[in-house]
């Protein structure tokens, strides 16, 4: 089933998401769910909280040289943490709880995450170019950040003004 997408300024985005203890079937409906969702929307990354699921699992899919999607790529993580990180690296990201907005963010350039799948069982991932960012951007989902908290000071202002504009808009549209 495919679920809402959560869009800021919505304040479920800043909840701190809870750890997974259950790995049991309402789980695995969720990341069913949120896979189903993530294609749908054109997403290559989605954590729960932004189907409004506050628990630590997250998914990322990202596309071939054709940008096509293969579902035996797709990476299902449950209570993740970064035990290591090196370097740093410059990409334009964006978000789908931020739709049409991207934008310049600096993040570690190599992380290693131990993380759980569907199942429970521990996994380990040593990673780096965009599969590392993408870890990096959902893991920040579970502690209630988005990238454009990572914007300076002047692009963060600019943005939310373009946002409160373009808000304004759509619920015009509505009416
Ligand atoms: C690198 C950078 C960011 C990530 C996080 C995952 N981000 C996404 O999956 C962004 C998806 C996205 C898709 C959009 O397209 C549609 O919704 C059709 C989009 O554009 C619009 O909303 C029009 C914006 C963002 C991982 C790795
Ligand atoms: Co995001």
């Amino acid at each position: 089933m495919i679920r809402e997408i959560v869009v800021y300024p919505d304040k479920r985005l800043k909840q701190q998401s809870r750890h997974v203890t259950q790995f049991d079937e309402e789980l695995h409906t969720l990341l069913d769910d949120m896979n189903e969702t993530m294609i749908a929307k054109n997403g290559i990354g989605l954590a729960a909280i932004q189907v409004g699921v506050p628990l630590r699992a997250l998914l990322i899919n990202l596309p071939d040289e054709e940008g096509v999607q293969h579902p035996e790529n797709l990476i299902e993580v449950i209570n993740p943490v970064i035990v290591d990180r090196r370097g740093s690296t410059i990409y334009t990201e964006g978000c789908l709880s931020v739709p049409e907005y991207y934008d310049d963010v600096e993040r570690a350039e190599w992380v290693k995450v131990e993380f759980q799948d569907r199942h429970g069982e521990k996994q380990t991932v040593e990673t780096d170019g965009l599969l590392a960012i993408a870890f990096q951007h959902e893991m920040d989902h579970l502690d209630g950040h988005l990238f454009i908290e990572k914007l300076s000071f002047l692009k963060r202002k600019k943005f939310e003004k373009e946002w409160k504009k373009k808000l304004k808009e759509l619920r015009e549209k509505k009416r």
